[in-house]
């Protein structure tokens, strides 16, 4: 029974592993994931951020994880805090749950505006909390600049992530953000349902091997 068990449970994790084989990185952005500003947010000023009908949209609308991007007013987020401690919130959902390994993050060239921490809360695919950390990013690149990579420990199995972005002076100024990870692997009701069969299955076949051996004993 014990090796018929076993057997059953190598199969269910072999099909796990199949499906760790076939994970690939993925880069999160506005095609794989929405942007909000929470309502976290404290009292402040966005300053021209959403001037001339511009959204959210544009701290995720970077192409790739090394592409660079220019300081203008159409392609940077500008928060002013009313008081020290007061920050912006922004609220990511990916399209599917990933196991995010990096943050990247694209932050302005000068002190005086740049973010100086980022608190980040990660929920799982039902809105529950599942871990926190934050980062206090380097300051950016210039004149083009470029994102800064810097490795996340988060949970498994994340589908949204609250960031709440701060300056030492208020101000918070930056230009994307975005993240790598991969999809995370969830058992399927099928591949569960497939070992159950194999368990089930090896306890009839357990049985039928214990009614093999009394007859036998009744016949020696
Ligand atoms: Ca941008
Ligand atoms: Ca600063």
């Amino acid at each position: 029974m014990r090796k018929l068990l076993s057997t059953a449970t190598l199969i269910f994790l072999s099909s796990l592993g199949a499906k760790e084989a076939v994970a690939a990185s993925v880069y999160l952005n506005q095609d794989n994931m929405t942007v909000e500003v929470g309502s976290g947010t404290s009292p402040g000023t966005f300053n021209n951020t959403f001037n001339g009908g511009q959204t959210i949209n544009k701290v995720i609308d970077a192409p790739s994880a090394d592409a660079a991007e220019f300081h203008n007013q159409t392609t940077h987020i500008w928060f002013t805090a009313s008081s020290i401690g007061g920050g912006l919130e922004l609220i990511f959902t990916f399209d599917e749950a990933i196991d995010i390994n990096t943050l990247h993050f694209w932050n302005y060239f000068g002190e005086s505006f740049d973010v100086d921490n980022i608190d980040f809360t990660f929920f799982n695919n039902i809105g529950t909390q599942v871990g926190s950390l934050s980062v206090t990013p380097a300051l950016g690149s210039s004149p083009g600049i470029f994102a800064e990579d810097i490795p996340l420990a988060a949970p498994l199995n994340v589908k949204s992530v609250n960031a709440f972005l701060t300056g030492s002076n208020g101000q918070v100024d930056f230009q994307n953000i975005g993240f790598t990870g991969e999809v995370s692997v969830i058992p399927e009701p099928l591949t569960i349902l497939g070992a159950g069969t194999a368990i089930a299955f090896g306890t009839g076949f357990k049985r039928k091997l214990g009614k093999a051996k009394k007859n036998s004993k009744n016949n020696a």
